[in-house]
């Protein structure tokens, strides 16, 4: 019988090390860029060995994928499990000293959103989570004196009252601006901090709402990778009981990938909100 308990464990240990790091290690950067093209900091790279390594001690991992680097690594060619990682995403907020995390998509043989069997990301903040996605469930744990601790399972409203909008403002399409500008009116609260994964735990947690990264003039499909970020959220945000779609109205989880470092305009939230960015991006899915 598969079991994941193994992989859970690594990311324990690997956000363990990396929350260390974090707080002990220089925020200077490196002189590498990643595939996105972002600068890396040193502890983008360090964070990115540290989860490798774990990794690499579980016979059932068959591939992994960092967003940090340009290709998979095969760890056990007769592996059954493909795992993509963020090992620290967002992590220039880290020297204004706002949250960050670490996000992993876990797919089953291949790099393909509907072969993925279980989501978890990490947030590195005042306190260090875990949520994981599996099952059917959507678990949340807390560390504390010396060891990860299970709280209450999340699960998300119909409606909420948060509104996260990600990207350029002037570079948003009218549509998106009206759909942004009208839940402010509707009295939703700002609650946008540049960092994905606080951003997004904010909302589940906090009774739900919508945050968005739409496909602007500059971006035209979006910021966000499928394989390292929206694809393991999307997983997430429904099984919490959430939804998750692209600017046309389709499920995120109903997209292909060729490239690892494909990014698509991604909306997560409760339904009203969902229903209402369907409303205004003129969507029939
Ligand atoms: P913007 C961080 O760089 C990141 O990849 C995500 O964590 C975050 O949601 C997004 O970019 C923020 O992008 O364009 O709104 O600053």
């Amino acid at each position: 019988m598969r079991t994941l308990e193994p992989i859970f464990e690594a990311i324990k240990k690997s956000a363990f090390r990396i929350q260390k790091a974090i707080t002990d290690e220089d925020t200077d950067y490196s002189s590498q860029s990643n595939q996105s093209g972002d600068i890396q900091l040193k502890l983008d790279i360090l964070s990115d060995l540290i989860i490798a390594e774990e990794f690499s001690y579980i016979p059932l991992i068959k591939a992994i994928a960092s967003e940090e680097k340009e290709e998979e690594d095969i760890l056990n060619p007769d592996g059954e499990l493909c795992i993509a990682y963020d090992p620290l995403d967002g992590s220039s907020l880290i020297d204004v000293n706002l949250s960050v995390g670490s996000i992993f998509g876990i797919y089953d043989g291949e790099w393909d959103a509907k072969k993925m069997i279980a989501a978890v990301y990490v947030v590195y903040g005042p306190r260090l989570e875990m949520v994981t996605a599996y099952k059917g469930n959507v678990r949340h744990f807390i560390y504390r004196h010396e060891r990860f601790r299970e709280l209450e399972q999340i699960h998300i409203g119909e409606k909420g009252k948060l509104n996260g909008p990600g990207g350029t403002q002037q570079f948003w399409p009218t549509h998106h601006k009206q759909l942004i500008d009208t839940l402010f009116d509707e009295g939703y609260r700002l609650r946008y901090s540049g960092g994905m994964v606080p951003d997004l735990h904010q909302i589940l947690l906090k009774g739900g709402g919508l945050f968005s990264y739409p496909g602007t003039t500059d971006k035209p499909n979006g910021k966000l990778r499928k394989l390292f970020e929206v694809f393991p959220f999307a997983y997430i945000y429904e099984l919490a009981g959430g939804y998750a779609i692209d600017d046309k109205g389709g499920r995120l989880l109903e997209l292909g990938c060729e490239n690892p470092h494909d990014t698509s305009a991604c909306f997560f939230g409760s339904k009203y909100e969902i229903d209402r960015v369907k409303e205004f991006y003129g969507a029939t899915k």
